[in-house]
């Protein structure tokens, strides 16, 4: 009797041990994933049509209320700032700092904010109908840069970072950033998420201080830092101590991959290598247990002639592949650097000089049985490729 009690109680044990961190890992998995796991380890189907609304770089696709049917979540920059600041306006306005004073006082009238565009995707992955939602709180920014989905609270919705760099023109008065957090199914609040204005480029995000929570990374060009918020059942709270506070960062892009795979992330980070006023070479500082990051410890991808914009990257067993756009043609052209971590200073290159740039790259689902990756739209396709292991082979 003695024995089968014994027997008993180590079969309990045997069970806690098995079976308790597997319906652990099920229901925790998928909301410990960073920015770049949702949004880039998995193939995803580019959308159809070249009239969407929303910025290229403002797109983000997923079932986002786990109903088994994709969504669409966009945003589009108003009317007003855009006719105020950018087209004909950017030249023949150019040296008139009164002109671009007043911009900054008319971009705080609300009707300035960037607005939503919510749509549900169809079979073929085109925008088929309206993705109903409610949104409580500011609705977002003048001028948007990311959104990035993550689990931010407890539960099982993806909330969405929206970053902000706001009026992008001189002064460039900053503007602060969101989070966009799940208040049940189909119903969202948005709240300020950043305690001062900056220029936040670009975000990403990672669970800094291993609590099972994700935090989020912003880069603020306009301070030079990297600033960390710690979350709090989806409260955050900046902290300072990942980054050395005497080191300036002033950078457009990151995102936050393990590059090496030692298990502990990494940091990407790149803005304009050939830029006249302060050039920054792309980086990836390569991080530790404690999430702690220095330009001591880190890996320099080499530059290229003329295409000095370095916006994002991918990566693919041991490769990168690194996305750019023109630096002496400022802005045109886009090309995708493939960097082999076994020799960073041995790269390829394939370009486009007649497109677009490419904001963004994602591995897609294509029809050859290698990897395809490319564009998420058709606004801004032109420089897809397969990779067949070691050459980046355009797709027509
Ligand atoms: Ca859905
Ligand atoms: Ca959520
Ligand atoms: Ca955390
Ligand atoms: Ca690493």
């Amino acid at each position: 009797m003695k024995l089968k009690f014994c027997t008993y109680l180590i079969f309990i044990k045997f069970l806690s041990l098995t079976l308790m961190p597997f319906s652990y890992a099920d229901t925790n998995a998928e909301k410990s994933l960073t920015s770049y796991q949702i949004l880039k380890t998995k193939p995803i189907n580019k959308i159809k049509g070249s009239k969407l609304k929303s910025d290229p770089r403002l797109i983000v696709v997923g079932d986002f209320n786990n109903d088994g049917i994709k969504e669409y979540l966009g945003l589009s920059m108003s009317q007003k700032y855009l006719l105020y600041a950018w087209g004909d306006k950017r030249i023949s306005k150019k040296n008139d700092k009164k002109y671009w004073e007043k911009g900054v006082e008319l971009s705080k009238d609300p009707s300035w904010s960037a607005e939503f565009n919510t749509h549900t995707l169809g079979a073929s992955n085109s925008l088929n109908g309206k993705w109903k939602i409610k949104i409580e709180g500011r609705q977002t920014c003048v001028h948007p840069t990311q959104i990035i989905p993550s689990y931010f609270n407890n539960d099982n919705l993806i909330d969405f970072l929206v970053v902000c760099h706001g009026y992008d023109a001189k002064p460039f008065p900053g503007e602060h950033s969101y989070v966009m957090m799940s208040k049940g199914v189909d119903s969202y609040k948005i709240n300020q998420l950043t305690n001062k204005t900056g220029f936040y480029h670009d975000g990403a995000t990672a669970d800094f201080n291993k609590d099972g929570q994700i935090d989020i990374l912003l880069a603020d060009k306009q301070t030079k830092k990297l600033r960390v918020y710690i979350n709090n059942n989806g409260k955050f709270k900046e902290q300072k101590k990942y980054f050395s506070q005497f080191d300036s960062f002033r950078y457009a892009s990151t995102e936050i991959l393990d590059v090496n795979d030692d298990g502990y992330f990494d940091i990407f980070l790149s803005g304009n290598e050939a830029s006249s006023w302060k050039p920054q070479p792309t980086l990836i500082l390569l991080g530790n247990k404690e999430s702690k990051f220095s330009k001591s410890n880190k890996i320099v991808i080499p530059k290229v002639k003329d295409y000095g914009v370095v916006l994002d990257v991918i990566k693919h067993e041991n490769f990168l592949f690194i996305v750019r756009t023109g630096s002496k043609n400022r802005y045109k052209g886009g090309m995708i650097q493939l960097v082999d971590l076994n020799d960073v200073s041995n790269f390829k290159v394939i370009k486009n000089d007649n497109m677009r740039w490419l904001d963004r790259i994602f591995k897609l689902n294509g029809n050859s049985a290698k990897p395809e990756f490319g564009s998420l739209t058709e606004i801004n396709k032109g420089i897809d490729f397969i990779f067949d292991g070691k050459d980046m082979k355009p797709i027509k």
